[in-house]
Protein backbone atom coordinates (compact mmCIF):
# COMPACT_ATOMS: atom_id res chain seq x y z
CA UNK A 1 0.00 0.00 0.00
CA UNK A 2 1.61 3.18 -1.30
CA UNK A 3 0.49 6.76 0.08
CA UNK A 4 -1.72 7.04 -3.44
CA UNK A 5 -3.32 4.25 -2.65
CA UNK A 6 -4.59 4.88 0.94
CA UNK A 7 -5.61 8.42 -0.17
CA UNK A 8 -7.60 6.74 -3.31
CA UNK A 9 -9.25 4.65 -0.47
CA UNK A 10 -9.63 7.57 1.65
CA UNK A 11 -11.75 9.61 -1.03
CA UNK A 12 -13.65 6.51 -1.67
CA UNK A 13 -14.81 6.08 2.43
CA UNK A 14 -15.11 9.54 2.79
CA UNK A 15 -17.41 10.44 -0.09
CA UNK A 16 -19.41 7.35 0.87
CA UNK A 17 -20.11 8.09 4.09
CA UNK A 18 -21.02 11.67 3.70
CA UNK A 19 -23.25 10.11 1.03
CA UNK A 20 -24.68 7.86 3.59
CA UNK A 21 -24.86 10.96 5.83
CA UNK A 22 -26.67 12.68 3.75
CA UNK A 23 -29.22 10.48 2.73
CA UNK A 24 -29.71 9.72 6.94
CA UNK A 25 -30.64 13.18 6.84
CA UNK A 26 -33.32 13.23 4.12
CA UNK A 27 -34.66 9.79 5.50
CA UNK A 28 -34.65 11.34 8.74
CA UNK A 29 -36.88 14.22 6.43
CA UNK A 30 -38.90 11.37 4.53
CA UNK A 31 -38.95 8.20 6.14
CA UNK A 32 -36.68 7.35 8.29
CA UNK A 33 -36.28 3.66 7.93
CA UNK A 34 -35.44 4.18 4.17
CA UNK A 35 -32.12 5.49 5.51
CA UNK A 36 -29.51 2.91 3.71
CA UNK A 37 -27.72 1.61 6.47
CA UNK A 38 -31.12 0.84 8.34
CA UNK A 39 -33.06 -0.26 5.62
CA UNK A 40 -30.22 -2.75 5.01
CA UNK A 41 -30.18 -3.79 8.57
CA UNK A 42 -33.46 -4.16 8.81
CA UNK A 43 -33.27 -6.08 5.89
CA UNK A 44 -30.36 -8.24 7.60
CA UNK A 45 -32.25 -8.77 10.61
CA UNK A 46 -35.02 -10.48 8.60
CA UNK A 47 -32.57 -12.52 6.47
CA UNK A 48 -30.79 -14.04 9.10
CA UNK A 49 -31.60 -17.80 9.93
CA UNK A 50 -32.52 -18.44 13.11
CA UNK A 51 -29.85 -20.40 14.29
CA UNK A 52 -27.58 -17.38 13.69
CA UNK A 53 -29.94 -14.87 15.48
CA UNK A 54 -30.22 -17.01 18.73
CA UNK A 55 -26.39 -17.03 18.51
CA UNK A 56 -26.14 -12.99 18.32
CA UNK A 57 -28.96 -13.03 21.00
CA UNK A 58 -27.02 -15.04 23.44
CA UNK A 59 -23.57 -13.77 22.42
CA UNK A 60 -24.31 -9.88 22.43
CA UNK A 61 -28.19 -9.67 24.08
CA UNK A 62 -29.54 -5.93 23.41
CA UNK A 63 -26.38 -4.76 22.43
CA UNK A 64 -27.03 -7.09 19.11
CA UNK A 65 -28.76 -3.52 16.96
CA UNK A 66 -25.31 -1.63 17.46
CA UNK A 67 -23.63 -4.34 16.78
CA UNK A 68 -25.25 -5.12 13.59
CA UNK A 69 -25.16 -1.40 12.57
CA UNK A 70 -21.73 -1.24 13.27
CA UNK A 71 -21.01 -4.63 11.42
CA UNK A 72 -22.97 -2.84 8.11
CA UNK A 73 -21.12 0.18 8.25
CA UNK A 74 -18.21 -1.69 8.10
CA UNK A 75 -18.74 -3.78 5.68
CA UNK A 76 -19.96 -0.96 3.14
CA UNK A 77 -16.70 1.37 4.23
CA UNK A 78 -14.42 -1.40 2.91
CA UNK A 79 -16.44 -1.44 -0.37
CA UNK A 80 -15.86 2.20 -0.41
CA UNK A 81 -12.17 1.72 0.31
CA UNK A 82 -12.28 -0.79 -3.00
CA UNK A 83 -14.25 1.84 -5.04
CA UNK A 84 -11.99 4.59 -4.35
CA UNK A 85 -8.91 2.23 -4.81
CA UNK A 86 -10.48 1.24 -8.10
CA UNK A 87 -10.87 5.05 -9.24
CA UNK A 88 -6.97 5.05 -10.05
CA UNK A 89 -7.80 2.94 -12.48
CA UNK A 90 -11.27 3.78 -13.94
CA UNK A 91 -13.88 5.79 -13.26
CA UNK A 92 -16.64 3.67 -14.17
CA UNK A 93 -15.39 0.74 -12.02
CA UNK A 94 -15.63 2.78 -9.31
CA UNK A 95 -18.75 4.65 -10.04
CA UNK A 96 -20.27 1.02 -10.42
CA UNK A 97 -19.54 -0.20 -6.94
CA UNK A 98 -21.00 3.13 -5.28
CA UNK A 99 -23.92 2.41 -7.81
CA UNK A 100 -24.27 -0.87 -6.62
CA UNK A 101 -24.23 -0.34 -3.01
CA UNK A 102 -26.69 2.57 -2.95
CA UNK A 103 -29.09 0.16 -5.37
CA UNK A 104 -29.04 -2.60 -3.09
CA UNK A 105 -30.33 -0.36 -0.08
CA UNK A 106 -32.77 1.48 -2.06
CA UNK A 107 -34.08 -1.92 -2.94
CA UNK A 108 -33.59 -2.82 0.73
CA UNK A 109 -35.62 0.58 1.78
CA UNK A 110 -38.26 0.02 -0.91
CA UNK A 111 -39.36 -4.20 -0.11
CA UNK A 112 -39.65 -3.09 3.89
CA UNK A 113 -43.15 -3.78 5.01
CA UNK A 114 -44.94 -0.42 5.38
CA UNK A 115 -42.25 1.48 2.85
CA UNK A 116 -43.77 5.05 2.23
CA UNK A 117 -43.60 6.26 -1.35
CA UNK A 118 -40.56 8.56 -1.17
CA UNK A 119 -38.51 5.12 0.12
CA UNK A 120 -36.27 5.15 -2.72
CA UNK A 121 -35.28 8.68 -2.15
CA UNK A 122 -32.33 8.17 0.27
CA UNK A 123 -30.74 6.22 -1.69
CA UNK A 124 -30.99 8.18 -4.93
CA UNK A 125 -29.52 11.14 -2.68
CA UNK A 126 -26.47 8.33 -1.12
CA UNK A 127 -25.80 7.76 -4.75
CA UNK A 128 -25.55 11.38 -6.11
CA UNK A 129 -23.54 12.94 -3.00
CA UNK A 130 -21.14 9.97 -3.00
CA UNK A 131 -20.36 10.27 -6.57
CA UNK A 132 -19.96 13.49 -6.95
CA UNK A 133 -18.25 13.82 -3.49
CA UNK A 134 -15.66 10.86 -5.03
CA UNK A 135 -15.27 13.04 -8.15
CA UNK A 136 -14.22 16.40 -6.03
CA UNK A 137 -11.74 14.51 -3.24
CA UNK A 138 -9.98 13.27 -6.32
CA UNK A 139 -9.28 16.08 -7.82
CA UNK A 140 -8.56 17.81 -4.37
CA UNK A 141 -6.03 15.76 -3.94
CA UNK A 142 -4.36 15.19 -7.34
CA UNK A 143 -4.88 11.22 -7.02
CA UNK A 144 -4.48 10.83 -10.95
CA UNK A 145 -1.95 13.60 -11.48
CA UNK A 146 0.52 13.30 -9.01
CA UNK A 147 3.41 15.72 -8.65
CA UNK A 148 5.98 14.77 -10.40
CA UNK A 149 8.46 16.41 -8.22
CA UNK A 150 6.77 15.22 -4.85
CA UNK A 151 5.51 11.84 -5.84
CA UNK A 152 2.66 10.57 -3.68
CA UNK A 153 2.76 13.37 -1.00
CA UNK A 154 -0.78 14.39 -0.17
CA UNK A 155 -1.26 18.08 -0.53
CA UNK A 156 -2.26 20.79 1.93
CA UNK A 157 -5.54 21.18 0.00
CA UNK A 158 -6.57 17.31 -0.68
CA UNK A 159 -5.94 16.73 3.56
CA UNK A 160 -8.10 19.76 3.68
CA UNK A 161 -10.73 18.42 1.47
CA UNK A 162 -10.65 15.17 3.01
CA UNK A 163 -10.86 16.41 6.57
CA UNK A 164 -13.95 18.38 5.02
CA UNK A 165 -15.88 15.71 4.28
CA UNK A 166 -15.39 13.74 7.21
CA UNK A 167 -16.51 16.93 9.12
CA UNK A 168 -19.77 17.21 6.68
CA UNK A 169 -20.12 13.25 6.65
CA UNK A 170 -20.20 13.33 10.82
CA UNK A 171 -22.35 16.55 11.05
CA UNK A 172 -25.10 15.26 8.45
CA UNK A 173 -25.22 12.16 10.01
CA UNK A 174 -25.83 13.36 14.08
CA UNK A 175 -28.25 15.83 12.52
CA UNK A 176 -30.22 12.79 10.86
CA UNK A 177 -30.18 11.37 13.88
CA UNK A 178 -31.27 13.33 16.41
CA UNK A 179 -33.98 14.62 13.66
CA UNK A 180 -35.24 10.48 13.28
CA UNK A 181 -35.04 10.33 17.33
CA UNK A 182 -36.99 13.33 17.74
CA UNK A 183 -40.22 12.58 19.83
CA UNK A 184 -43.33 13.52 19.34
CA UNK A 185 -44.58 16.22 22.09
CA UNK A 186 -48.03 14.89 22.16
CA UNK A 187 -49.07 12.93 25.04
CA UNK A 188 -52.40 11.11 26.22
CA UNK A 189 -54.19 11.34 29.05
CA UNK A 190 -55.36 7.55 30.53
CA UNK A 191 -58.45 6.89 31.50
CA UNK A 192 -59.05 4.98 34.87
CA UNK A 193 -59.65 1.94 35.54
CA UNK A 194 -63.39 1.31 36.00
CA UNK A 195 -62.63 -1.33 38.78
CA UNK A 196 -59.05 -0.43 39.87
CA UNK A 197 -56.50 -2.68 41.55
CA UNK A 198 -55.85 -2.07 45.05
CA UNK A 199 -51.80 -0.98 45.87
CA UNK A 200 -49.88 -4.14 45.85
CA UNK A 201 -49.79 -5.86 49.31
CA UNK A 202 -46.52 -4.69 50.96
CA UNK A 203 -45.14 -8.69 51.31
CA UNK A 204 -44.89 -8.94 47.31
CA UNK A 205 -41.42 -7.66 48.09
CA UNK A 206 -39.69 -9.26 50.48
CA UNK A 207 -37.26 -6.06 51.29
CA UNK A 208 -33.77 -8.24 50.86
CA UNK A 209 -31.21 -6.46 48.68
CA UNK A 210 -30.45 -7.54 45.32
CA UNK A 211 -33.68 -8.83 44.59
CA UNK A 212 -35.34 -7.62 41.23
CA UNK A 213 -37.74 -5.39 42.69
CA UNK A 214 -41.23 -7.22 42.47
CA UNK A 215 -42.65 -4.05 39.38
CA UNK A 216 -39.83 -3.99 36.85
CA UNK A 217 -39.25 0.72 36.46
CA UNK A 218 -39.66 1.11 32.32
CA UNK A 219 -36.62 2.14 32.05
CA UNK A 220 -35.02 -1.10 33.98
CA UNK A 221 -37.91 -3.55 31.67
CA UNK A 222 -35.96 -5.73 28.56
CA UNK A 223 -36.65 -4.42 25.42
CA UNK A 224 -36.80 -7.17 22.62
CA UNK A 225 -38.31 -6.42 19.08
CA UNK A 226 -36.79 -6.04 15.33
CA UNK A 227 -37.07 -2.72 15.20
CA UNK A 228 -33.84 -0.76 14.09
CA UNK A 229 -35.72 2.92 15.00
CA UNK A 230 -38.55 2.88 17.25
CA UNK A 231 -41.67 3.66 15.32
CA UNK A 232 -42.47 7.17 16.63
CA UNK A 233 -46.56 6.81 16.66
CA UNK A 234 -48.83 9.80 16.06
CA UNK A 235 -51.41 9.19 18.48
CA UNK A 236 -53.76 11.79 16.66
CA UNK A 237 -53.61 8.95 13.36
CA UNK A 238 -52.79 6.11 14.87
CA UNK A 239 -56.38 3.52 14.60
CA UNK A 240 -56.73 -0.39 15.42
CA UNK A 241 -58.35 -2.54 12.87
CA UNK A 242 -60.28 -5.71 13.60
CA UNK A 243 -60.80 -7.80 10.34
CA UNK A 244 -60.55 -11.14 8.82
CA UNK A 245 -63.09 -13.86 9.64
CA UNK A 246 -65.41 -11.61 12.27
CA UNK A 247 -68.96 -10.81 11.55
CA UNK A 248 -68.46 -6.95 12.26
CA UNK A 249 -64.97 -5.71 11.69
CA UNK A 250 -64.17 -1.89 12.19
CA UNK A 251 -61.90 0.29 12.77
CA UNK A 252 -61.34 2.68 15.99
CA UNK A 253 -59.02 5.63 16.43
CA UNK A 254 -57.34 6.20 20.12
CA UNK A 255 -59.98 8.39 21.75
CA UNK A 256 -62.60 5.60 20.82
CA UNK A 257 -60.27 3.15 22.09
CA UNK A 258 -59.47 5.20 25.69
CA UNK A 259 -63.22 5.61 25.90
CA UNK A 260 -63.51 2.05 26.36
CA UNK A 261 -63.82 0.55 29.57
CA UNK A 262 -60.18 0.06 30.85
CA UNK A 263 -58.89 -2.93 33.28
CA UNK A 264 -55.87 -2.85 35.05
CA UNK A 265 -53.75 -6.45 35.32
CA UNK A 266 -50.72 -7.30 37.03
CA UNK A 267 -48.71 -9.21 34.71
CA UNK A 268 -45.07 -10.70 34.52
CA UNK A 269 -44.03 -10.77 30.84
CA UNK A 270 -40.89 -12.85 29.39
CA UNK A 271 -39.30 -13.27 26.39
CA UNK A 272 -38.81 -16.65 24.62
CA UNK A 273 -35.04 -16.20 23.56
CA UNK A 274 -34.62 -15.81 27.64
CA UNK A 275 -31.99 -17.92 28.70
CA UNK A 276 -32.09 -20.15 32.15
CA UNK A 277 -31.24 -17.46 34.42
CA UNK A 278 -31.50 -14.58 31.70
CA UNK A 279 -32.31 -11.14 32.21
CA UNK A 280 -35.73 -11.06 29.86
CA UNK A 281 -38.26 -11.22 31.96
CA UNK A 282 -39.90 -8.13 34.18
CA UNK A 283 -43.44 -7.31 36.51
CA UNK A 284 -45.16 -4.33 35.39
CA UNK A 285 -49.14 -3.31 36.11
CA UNK A 286 -50.56 -2.97 32.60
CA UNK A 287 -53.68 -0.44 31.66
CA UNK A 288 -55.87 -1.43 28.86
CA UNK A 289 -59.33 -2.46 26.71
CA UNK A 290 -59.99 -5.94 27.49
CA UNK A 291 -59.42 -8.04 23.88
CA UNK A 292 -62.43 -9.63 24.45
CA UNK A 293 -64.36 -6.80 24.69
CA UNK A 294 -62.93 -5.78 21.30
CA UNK A 295 -63.67 -8.81 19.18
CA UNK A 296 -67.55 -9.30 21.18
CA UNK A 297 -67.74 -5.76 19.68
CA UNK A 298 -65.99 -7.56 15.88
CA UNK A 299 -69.22 -9.85 16.51
CA UNK A 300 -67.25 -12.63 18.04
CA UNK A 301 -69.20 -14.07 21.42
CA UNK A 302 -68.08 -17.14 22.18
CA UNK A 303 -64.82 -18.90 21.58
CA UNK A 304 -65.04 -20.59 18.40
CA UNK A 305 -61.78 -23.27 20.14
CA UNK A 306 -60.26 -24.14 16.54
CA UNK A 307 -56.78 -24.71 17.64
CA UNK A 308 -56.39 -23.75 13.76
CA UNK A 309 -57.56 -20.07 14.17
CA UNK A 310 -54.84 -17.16 15.66
CA UNK A 311 -55.06 -13.76 15.49
CA UNK A 312 -52.56 -12.07 13.13
CA UNK A 313 -51.81 -8.60 14.67
CA UNK A 314 -49.66 -6.60 13.08
CA UNK A 315 -47.58 -2.95 14.46
CA UNK A 316 -47.30 -0.13 12.42
CA UNK A 317 -43.46 -1.09 11.56
CA UNK A 318 -44.84 -3.99 9.66
CA UNK A 319 -44.38 -7.19 12.35
CA UNK A 320 -46.46 -9.52 12.22
CA UNK A 321 -46.97 -11.85 15.43
CA UNK A 322 -49.77 -14.57 15.94
CA UNK A 323 -52.07 -15.38 19.52
CA UNK A 324 -53.94 -17.93 19.83
CA UNK A 325 -57.65 -16.90 19.37
CA UNK A 326 -58.66 -18.62 22.20
CA UNK A 327 -56.04 -16.86 24.36
CA UNK A 328 -57.54 -13.39 23.43
CA UNK A 329 -61.23 -14.37 24.37
CA UNK A 330 -60.83 -16.37 27.22
CA UNK A 331 -60.55 -15.43 31.32
CA UNK A 332 -56.84 -14.53 31.42
CA UNK A 333 -57.76 -11.20 30.26
CA UNK A 334 -55.38 -10.69 27.65
CA UNK A 335 -55.40 -6.52 27.05
CA UNK A 336 -54.69 -4.07 24.50
CA UNK A 337 -52.62 -2.04 26.84
CA UNK A 338 -52.21 1.65 26.83
CA UNK A 339 -50.68 2.14 30.18
CA UNK A 340 -47.63 0.49 32.09
CA UNK A 341 -46.71 1.09 35.80
CA UNK A 342 -48.79 4.32 35.12
CA UNK A 343 -48.14 5.91 32.78
CA UNK A 344 -48.30 5.49 28.93
CA UNK A 345 -46.77 3.35 27.22
CA UNK A 346 -43.14 5.00 26.16
CA UNK A 347 -42.35 5.09 22.51
CA UNK A 348 -39.74 1.37 23.22
CA UNK A 349 -42.79 0.11 24.56
CA UNK A 350 -45.31 0.47 22.02
CA UNK A 351 -47.15 3.39 21.90
CA UNK A 352 -49.68 4.25 21.68
CA UNK A 353 -51.34 0.63 22.06
CA UNK A 354 -49.82 -2.92 22.29
CA UNK A 355 -51.06 -6.25 22.97
CA UNK A 356 -50.62 -8.09 26.00
CA UNK A 357 -51.33 -11.51 26.54
CA UNK A 358 -50.58 -12.84 29.99
CA UNK A 359 -49.37 -16.67 30.22
CA UNK A 360 -47.46 -16.57 26.81
CA UNK A 361 -43.96 -15.47 25.84
CA UNK A 362 -43.83 -11.67 24.18
CA UNK A 363 -43.11 -13.14 20.82
CA UNK A 364 -46.47 -14.50 20.57
CA UNK A 365 -48.82 -12.09 22.01
CA UNK A 366 -47.07 -8.55 23.17
CA UNK A 367 -47.13 -7.05 20.12
CA UNK A 368 -46.01 -3.42 20.67
CA UNK A 369 -47.07 -0.45 17.97
CA UNK A 370 -50.06 -2.51 17.14
CA UNK A 371 -51.97 -1.59 14.67
CA UNK A 372 -54.53 -4.23 13.44
CA UNK A 373 -55.71 -7.81 14.83
CA UNK A 374 -57.16 -10.15 11.79
CA UNK A 375 -58.53 -13.55 12.67
CA UNK A 376 -57.40 -16.04 10.50
CA UNK A 377 -55.91 -19.35 10.23
CA UNK A 378 -52.47 -20.33 11.13
CA UNK A 379 -51.64 -22.04 7.67
CA UNK A 380 -53.56 -18.97 5.77
CA UNK A 381 -50.78 -16.15 7.12
CA UNK A 382 -48.07 -17.23 9.07
CA UNK A 383 -46.54 -14.49 11.16
CA UNK A 384 -42.95 -13.35 11.45
CA UNK A 385 -41.22 -16.29 14.08
CA UNK A 386 -43.94 -18.95 12.57
CA UNK A 387 -41.84 -18.34 9.28
CA UNK A 388 -38.85 -18.34 10.99
CA UNK A 389 -39.53 -21.75 12.56
CA UNK A 390 -40.75 -20.95 16.23
CA UNK A 391 -43.08 -22.45 17.77
CA UNK A 392 -47.18 -21.56 17.64
CA UNK A 393 -48.02 -22.26 21.46
CA UNK A 394 -45.78 -20.06 23.03
CA UNK A 395 -47.03 -21.15 27.10
CA UNK A 396 -44.55 -19.71 30.09
CA UNK A 397 -42.27 -22.27 30.64
CA UNK A 398 -41.99 -22.60 34.52
CA UNK A 399 -38.38 -21.01 35.96
CA UNK A 400 -36.55 -19.60 38.98
CA UNK A 401 -33.99 -17.27 38.85
CA UNK A 402 -30.98 -16.13 41.24
CA UNK A 403 -30.22 -12.67 41.52
CA UNK A 404 -28.32 -12.75 44.87
CA UNK A 405 -25.41 -13.42 45.16
CA UNK A 406 -24.13 -12.75 41.59
CA UNK A 407 -22.50 -15.44 39.50
CA UNK A 408 -18.39 -16.24 40.70
CA UNK A 409 -19.49 -13.44 43.38
CA UNK A 410 -16.60 -13.49 46.28
CA UNK A 411 -18.34 -13.85 49.79
CA UNK A 412 -17.47 -13.39 53.27
CA UNK A 413 -18.01 -16.63 55.82
CA UNK A 414 -20.88 -16.14 57.91
CA UNK A 415 -25.09 -15.13 57.43
CA UNK A 416 -26.27 -14.14 54.20
CA UNK A 417 -28.77 -14.11 52.12
CA UNK A 418 -29.66 -16.39 48.79
CA UNK A 419 -32.64 -14.81 46.37
CA UNK A 420 -34.43 -14.23 43.80
CA UNK A 421 -37.87 -14.50 41.41
CA UNK A 422 -39.58 -17.61 39.77
CA UNK A 423 -42.64 -17.14 37.72
CA UNK A 424 -44.79 -19.12 36.48
CA UNK A 425 -47.85 -17.31 34.99
CA UNK A 426 -51.35 -18.63 34.33
CA UNK A 427 -50.46 -21.33 37.42
CA UNK A 428 -48.55 -19.50 39.92
CA UNK A 429 -45.47 -20.56 42.43
CA UNK A 430 -46.56 -22.85 45.16
CA UNK A 431 -42.71 -23.34 46.43
CA UNK A 432 -39.41 -22.28 45.65
CA UNK A 433 -36.30 -24.08 47.01
CA UNK A 434 -32.74 -23.98 46.96
CA UNK A 435 -29.86 -26.21 46.52
CA UNK A 436 -26.24 -25.82 47.99
CA UNK A 437 -23.71 -28.01 46.11
CA UNK A 438 -25.47 -31.62 46.59
CA UNK A 439 -27.00 -30.80 50.00
CA UNK A 440 -31.09 -31.39 50.20
CA UNK A 441 -33.33 -28.94 49.01
CA UNK A 442 -34.02 -26.34 50.95
CA UNK A 443 -37.21 -24.58 50.92
CA UNK A 444 -37.63 -20.52 50.58
CA UNK A 445 -39.54 -18.21 51.84
CA UNK A 446 -41.88 -16.35 49.17
CA UNK A 447 -42.98 -12.99 49.27
CA UNK A 448 -46.84 -12.78 48.91
CA UNK A 449 -48.93 -13.95 45.65
CA UNK A 450 -49.44 -10.86 43.65
CA UNK A 451 -51.64 -12.77 41.10
CA UNK A 452 -50.95 -15.72 39.15
CA UNK A 453 -49.77 -14.43 36.22
CA UNK A 454 -46.92 -12.65 37.92
CA UNK A 455 -43.29 -13.84 39.43
CA UNK A 456 -42.76 -14.17 43.22
CA UNK A 457 -39.69 -13.12 44.87
CA UNK A 458 -38.23 -15.76 47.42
CA UNK A 459 -35.27 -15.61 49.61
CA UNK A 460 -33.57 -18.40 51.82
CA UNK A 461 -30.74 -17.39 54.95
CA UNK A 462 -27.46 -19.34 53.87
CA UNK A 463 -24.52 -20.20 56.04
CA UNK A 464 -21.93 -19.54 54.15
CA UNK A 465 -18.63 -21.83 55.11
CA UNK A 466 -15.44 -21.34 53.20
CA UNK A 467 -14.87 -22.67 49.62
CA UNK A 468 -16.45 -22.83 46.11
CA UNK A 469 -19.89 -23.81 46.34
CA UNK A 470 -22.95 -24.02 43.60
CA UNK A 471 -26.46 -22.96 44.23
CA UNK A 472 -29.05 -24.18 42.51
CA UNK A 473 -32.76 -23.11 42.56
CA UNK A 474 -36.22 -24.68 41.30
CA UNK A 475 -39.83 -23.74 41.75
CA UNK A 476 -43.02 -25.50 41.82
CA UNK A 477 -46.18 -24.38 40.29
CA UNK A 478 -49.45 -23.89 41.22
CA UNK A 479 -50.39 -27.35 39.89
CA UNK A 480 -47.75 -29.29 42.11
CA UNK A 481 -45.55 -29.59 39.34
CA UNK A 482 -41.97 -29.21 39.50
CA UNK A 483 -39.30 -27.00 37.21
CA UNK A 484 -38.24 -29.74 34.58
CA UNK A 485 -33.92 -30.50 35.09
CA UNK A 486 -34.92 -30.99 31.49
CA UNK A 487 -32.68 -28.13 29.70
CA UNK A 488 -34.06 -27.07 26.66
CA UNK A 489 -32.20 -24.02 24.43
CA UNK A 490 -34.67 -20.71 23.79
CA UNK A 491 -35.66 -21.75 20.47
CA UNK A 492 -38.19 -22.80 19.58
CA UNK A 493 -40.64 -22.68 22.26
CA UNK A 494 -38.73 -21.63 25.43
CA UNK A 495 -35.76 -22.88 27.43
CA UNK A 496 -35.97 -24.93 30.12
CA UNK A 497 -33.61 -26.38 33.13
CA UNK A 498 -32.36 -25.07 36.68
CA UNK A 499 -30.19 -22.00 37.60
CA UNK A 500 -27.56 -22.93 39.01
CA UNK A 501 -24.59 -20.38 40.18
CA UNK A 502 -21.02 -20.72 41.67
CA UNK A 503 -19.56 -18.48 44.44
CA UNK A 504 -16.36 -18.44 46.21
CA UNK A 505 -17.02 -17.85 50.06
CA UNK A 506 -13.34 -16.72 52.31
N1 LIG B 1 -43.89 -4.68 16.90
C1 LIG B 1 -43.20 -5.58 17.62
N2 LIG B 1 -43.72 -6.04 18.78
C2 LIG B 1 -43.04 -6.94 19.51
C3 LIG B 1 -41.78 -7.42 19.10
C4 LIG B 1 -41.25 -6.92 17.87
O1 LIG B 1 -40.16 -7.30 17.43
N3 LIG B 1 -41.98 -5.98 17.17
N4 LIG B 1 -41.10 -8.32 19.87
C5 LIG B 1 -41.90 -9.13 20.80
C6 LIG B 1 -41.07 -9.85 21.75
S1 LIG B 1 -40.15 -11.13 21.12
C7 LIG B 1 -41.12 -9.60 23.11
S2 LIG B 1 -40.34 -10.62 24.19
C8 LIG B 1 -41.85 -8.42 23.65
C9 LIG B 1 -40.93 -7.56 24.48
O2 LIG B 1 -41.58 -6.41 24.94
P1 LIG B 1 -40.71 -5.29 25.67
O3 LIG B 1 -39.64 -4.87 24.71
O4 LIG B 1 -41.65 -4.19 26.03
O5 LIG B 1 -40.12 -5.93 26.89
O6 LIG B 1 -42.39 -7.62 22.60
C10 LIG B 1 -42.95 -8.34 21.54
N5 LIG B 1 -43.59 -7.38 20.67
MO1 LIG C 1 -39.35 -12.27 22.82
Amino acid sequence: MNVRRITAAMCGILATALGGAAAHLVAALVSAPSSPVLAVGSTVIDGTPTPVKEWAVGTFGTADKPILIGSVIAVTLLLAAVAGVLRLRSRAAAVAVLVLLTVLAGAAAVLRPQAGSFAWLPAIVAAVVGVACLEWLVSRTRLLRPDPDVPGEPTRRGVLALGGAGVGAVALGAGGQALARRRAPVTISLPTAADPLPPLAKGVDVGKAGISPFVTPVKDFYRIDTALLVPKVDPGTWSLTIDGDVPDPFTIDLDELLAMPAVERDITLNCVSNPVGGPYVGNARWLGVLTRELFARAGIDADPRDPDLQVLSTSTDGMTISTPLSALLDDRDALVAVGMNGAPLAAERGFPARLLTPRLYGFVGATKWLTRMTVTRYDEQPAYWTERGWATDGTVKTQSRIDTPAPLARLDPGRTTIGGVAWAQGRGIAKVEVRVDDGPWQRATLGVEADIDCWRQWFLPWDATDGRHDLTVRATDGTGEIQTTTMANPFPAGASGLHSIAVTVG
